[in-house]
């Protein structure tokens, strides 16, 4: 009986000792890391020259080169060493008017994702030498769309053709082209060797272009997945249309609202996989749609609005557990991560996070049978059921307006971050973390099933913020910023946008970046209690 009493005792202590732990304040430490140089304007009127600088990640060279390149969505392309924290120009995409880059057709004044907004680094840079990068062009721009390399003379053009562009349903405004580089010496600070056109992709509006893209970094010469490239594109902001673009999302007929996943390469994989329309990259044979009749082949998962961070979530203890993983902005009520399943259908714009979409955009609860068609080009017989999010939350006071990018923290410099996936909303700087087993448990195939999701507070010089929004105010203001709080639309925050993103470097630790005062901050630390 006494035994039982303590036992029972004992119980309630542990229950309140995980009570206590579940709602630990987490707090992380960010410090000042780069400035980068300011290419908007201090009192820019417009949307996006309102921002200092439209830093867009960090991607750290692989094989210990200690370099950082950095893409600034505005046209530079920057060497960042990370010793000296000088910055080298090594590629610039603005060759707009006058401007001295590489593209005539390159937009960037609207949209917030317009520009060169994709960068990420060959698994094997190390012995080829090769990138890939999305830019965003404008083909009424008069000129012409191949390279000019008069200020990049190491850039060799003999035989460089575009490609023709790959259209969705209804009027077109922008492309967004993928390119392959090759630096022949990637030793030293500047381009010179050759580039590829793998991909033109026309969208319907300035919105949510094509953008992001990561290859599985657990995949390994012989693997399935070696240098296979996954892909997103934007909805291109047909989704929220009333006219007879809304379906494009759920049309397996192009590209936009998808991720697609195809091999740059085509030496790469040539027995599993076919050789693309444009014949400049191939398509698995495991993709879920190639034996779809109209579907495109290049389709991995689909229904999704604005899907502009993505980031393989890596379970050290447990590869079964490893993951591509999703941030997409919402339209007017929800922002969601998604977990990416081969030929998964999110719903969007049927569905918004997990809820419904109505035609009048506005949302109401799943019906009795959640079901939704298959469209190819029409509604076809067949119908799916919805894939739903791991985390969402709401354009609420406290929420935000549109979730920036997410990491599961793999790092070694913040245990205290360990098996935490940590993700920021752009607009109002607010900073989230979930554990990741809740997002694997939320996983289930029930929209009601979420993981739930912990405020992180922010320590900056000595002071303890709620978000990120008055530390990049502080830094606008201090760079000249004329705007009297902070510069952009939002309807959350209110009074601008925080802009801010997180990113991390070859190790996995964290950094975050905000285009509003053009600053790139390290974490440094983190604590919970
Ligand atoms: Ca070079
Ligand atoms: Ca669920």
């Amino acid at each position: 009986m006494h035994n039982l009493k303590r036992m029972a005792c004992l119980l309630v202590v542990l229950q309140l000792a995980s009570a206590v732990a579940a709602r630990a304040q987490m707090t992380i430490e960010v410090k000042d890391y780069v400035t980068m140089p300011v290419t908007g304007l201090v009192d820019g009127k417009g949307n996006n020259d309102v921002l200092l600088s439209r830093v867009n990640g960090i991607r750290e060279e692989p094989g210990g080169a200690n370099r950082f390149f950095v893409p600034d969505l505005n046209g530079p392309l920057y060497i960042l060493d990370k010793d000296t924290k000088k910055l080298t120009t090594y590629l610039d995409f603005n060759g707009r008017e006058g401007h001295p880059g590489l593209f005539h057709k390159l937009f960037v004044e609207t949209g917030y994702g317009s520009g060169l907004n994709g960068f990420y680094f060959d698994p094997d840079y190390r012995r080829n030498g090769k990138f890939y990068t999305v830019h965003t062009e404008d083909p009424k721009v008069p000129g012409s769309n191949l390279p000019d390399n008069a200020n990049f003379r190491g850039l060799t053009l003999s035989g460089y053709t575009t490609t023709p562009s790959i259209a969705p349903p209804g009027p077109t405004q922008y492309e967004g082209v993928l390119i392959e580089w090759t630096d022949t010496n990637p030793a030293n600070s500047t381009f010179e060797g050759t580039a590829r056109e793998v991909l033109r992709v026309q969208m319907n509006t300035r919105l949510h272009p094509m953008g992001d893209m990561i290859f599985n970094p657990t995949a390994r010469a012989g693997d399935p997945d070696w240098r296979v490239l996954y892909l997103e594109c934007g909805d291109g902001g047909s989704g929220e249309a009333t006219t007879s673009i809304r379906p494009n999302p759920q049309r397996l007929d192009n590209f936009e609202g998808k991720i697609l996943r195809i091999i740059p390469d085509l030496n790469e994989h040539t027995s599993t996989s076919t050789m693309s329309e444009n014949g400049r990259y191939r398509i698995p044979n495991d993709n879920p749609f190639v034996a779809k009749a109209g579907a495109r082949k290049e389709i991995w998962a689909y229904g999704l609005r604005n899907p502009h961070r993505l980031n393989w979530a890596i379970d050290p203890g447990n590869p079964r557990n490893n993951n591509l993983v999703v941030n997409s902005v919402g339209l007017h009520t929800w922002e969601s991560v998604y977990i990416v399943r081969k030929g998964a259908n999110y719903g969007y714009p049927l569905r918004e996070a997990n809820e419904v979409l109505k035609n009048d955009n506005t949302t109401a609860a799943l019906p009795a049978v959640d079901r939704i068609p298959v469209q190819v080009s029409d509604v076809t017989d067949e119908t799916v059921v919805p894939i739903y999010p791991v985390i969402k939350y709401g354009h609420v006071p406290g929420g935000g307006d549109a979730i920036g990018a997410g990491y599961l923290y793999n790092g070694k410099l913040l245990p205290a971050l360990k098996g935490k996936y940590i993700f920021t909303d752009i607009t109002t700087g607010h900073v989230w973390y979930a554990d990741y087993k809740d997002m694997l448990a939320a996983d289930d195939g029930k929209p009601e099933t979420l993981a739930p999701i912990h405020e992180v507070k922010i320590s900056w010089n000595g002071k303890v913020y709620d978000t990120m929004f008055p530390i990049a105010e502080q830094a606008y203001q201090a760079r000249g910023g004329k705007d009297p709080d902070l510069p952009g639309r939002a309807t959350v925050s209110g009074t601008g946008r925080a802009d801010a993103r997180f990113t991390i470097d070859g190790n996995g630790e964290l950094y975050i970046y905000s285009k509003t005062d053009g600053m790139i901050r390290a974490v440094v630390g983190a604590t919970a209690k």
